[in-house]
């Protein structure tokens, strides 16, 4: 598999998830700019078939090279970043839950859910776009899982995929600042994840990131109960030059702890009439 076809299969099930993302591109192809994705992230859990060392071999087929880990402590979470094989093409950060710091009562659930994984699935890179590999589970699941990770129960329930794009300020013209970007993101209706605020980073750590509220889908939980659920959100990014004249290549853990939280209702945003 190329990586075009691989990015164009993970931008079809991306937009056909979140509309928002769709919107936001046009948009700004609509004002003249061109859009160049900075990285795509996925999450999973250390656990059954899925952990990040089993997604990762795929990643490595495709060309990408590891970069650096990034812990966060709090949301109990380990990641990795990736270099694509070309510098034009975006980067790719990985994230799997540390199962073991849940509850027992959490851990249970988690494992039902991997377990009913069929590991010949796992086998190819479409498990990146596959989305749920498990049953839908109960609401009372879900929200059991929310109370201590919101990051486990969005993943029982949205599964294995690109959990957002991000674009390349570096590459825009007119929009060429974070808060640019995000105040025509809100002209269009939609809402900033305003946690750790609007712009995470800073010229000084070489990376300001910025991203939209994810977008809102009903969702049917096993025995048919239908809820609003939070699915994926789009990000922006710009990158700065290091002393040594180099564009930074990494990712910045304070601002991705804020970051992630673009798929949390709690989080505090500007959310605007759609
Ligand atoms: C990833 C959050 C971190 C970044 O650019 O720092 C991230 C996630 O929500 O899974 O993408
Ligand atoms: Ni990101």
């Amino acid at each position: 598999m190329t990586l075009d076809s691989f990015f164009a299969r993970l931008w079809d099930d991306y937009t056909a998830m979140t509309p928002q993302a769709q919107r936001i591109h046009d948009a700004f192809i609509d004002a003249g700019e061109t859009i160049v994705n900075d990285h795509v992230a996925f999450r999973t859990f250390d656990r059954g078939p899925i952990t990040l060392a089993d997604l990762e071999p795929h990643l490595l087929a495709l060309g990408y090279t590891r970069l650096e880990p990034y812990d966060f402590p709090a949301k109990k979470l380990r990641a990795y970043g990736y270099l694509p094989p070309d510098e034009n093409q975006p980067r790719v950060f990985l994230s799997e839950l540390k199962c073991d710091e849940l509850s027992t009562t959490a851990q249970r659930i988690i494992d039902g859910l991997v377990a009913q994984i069929d590991p010949a699935r796992v086998a190819t890179p479409e498990v990146l776009w596959a989305g749920r590999l498990w049953e839908a589970p109960s609401f009372e699941e879900y929200q059991t899982l929310m109370a201590e990770s919101e990051y486990a129960a969005w993943l029982s329930i949205i599964g294995l995929r690109a959990n957002h794009f991000t674009i390349s300020i570096n590459h825009f013209r007119t929009f060429d600042s974070v808060e640019k970007v995000l105040a025509k993101v809100e002209s269009l209706g939609l809402g900033i994840n305003e946690s750790g605020g609007r712009v995470k980073g800073s010229p000084e750590v070489l990376l300001e990131q910025g991203s939209t509220l994810a977008d809102r889908a009903a969702f049917t939980f096993a025995g048919g109960q239908v809820e609003e659920i939070p699915t994926c959100y789009y990000e922006f990014a710009r990158r700065y030059h290091d002393a040594d004249g180099k564009l930074y290549q990494g990712f910045v853990a304070a601002s991705a702890d804020k970051i992630f939280e673009s798929t949390d209702i709690r989080t505090r945003g500007e959310h605007h009439a759609g």
